[in-house]
């Protein structure tokens, strides 16, 4: 069985996965110190007929020290992850060069409108697939990302991409990459309604050649509208 986090295609996943981990690194540890404590202090103070009980007011000096070591974790943490949100999350930062597309969610399937041979979306040349999204690896990609109904959740794992399309927002935008060419797919990670657990669809990586040529044959399918 495969325990661990699926392998990360995306350039800014490297991150991401170094954060996961440090976290469940020291979450980890304080539960192993925890429960070790505690099972500790149940044998090594266990009832004794012999041993009277004690009172004691604490130790001053020991709950500074467990309440700072935590805090200081805390925000340390909360400072690095913010940067690396801001990195990922903050429009100012989006790459310039990215090719972009719309992908419109709705109950229950997720619709790609695609830039068309000048790459420029809002044009001519646009067409529409129904659940495939086909891009270019080792580019960089924006999905404008819309919802005709209630709220869904347009998630890739392998590209450590995960944000809610919210009707009536459409202004939300996300961009990430995939440094290989791989295929995926696009879960619907919020609960939409009754046909929510078949909400997908698949997520193709091509070298640029291929993505070339899957877009010639779709624009000859559909008479270049
Ligand atoms: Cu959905």
């Amino acid at each position: 069985m495969d325990w661990s986090l699926p392998p990360n295609f995306s350039t800014h996943g490297d991150v991401i996965d170094q954060l996961f981990w440090i976290i469940l690194g020291l979450t980890g540890l304080a539960f192993v110190l925890v429960e070790g404590g505690i099972i500790w202090f149940l044998v090594r103070y266990r009832g004794t007929p012999s041993r009277r009980a004690h009172y004691t007011h604490g130790s001053n000096r020991l709950e500074v020290v467990w309440t700072v070591i935590p805090a200081v974790i805390i925000v340390v943490l909360g400072g690095y992850s913010a940067m690396v949100w801001d990195d990922i999350k903050n429009e100012n930062k989006f790459p310039e060069d990215a090719l972009e597309f719309t992908v419109i969610g709705k109950q229950f399937e997720w619709n790609v409108v695609y830039p068309g041979v000048d790459e420029v979306l809002g044009t001519s040349d646009d067409f529409e697939v129904r659940n495939q999204f086909h891009f270019p690896a080792g580019e960089n990609v924006i999905v404008n990302l819309r919802s005709e109904d209630v709220i869904h959740s347009f998630f890739i794992p392998e590209l450590r991409v995960k944000q809610d399309a919210v009707p009536g927002m459409d202004n939300i935008r996300i961009w990430f990459d995939s440094r290989e060419p791989g295929q995926f797919e696009i879960a619907c990670a919020e609960l939409c309604g009754l046909g929510h657990y078949r909400m997908e669809a698949s997520v193709t990586a091509h070298a640029r050649a291929d993505f070339d040529a899957w877009q010639a044959s779709q624009v000859a399918e559909n008479g270049g509208e």
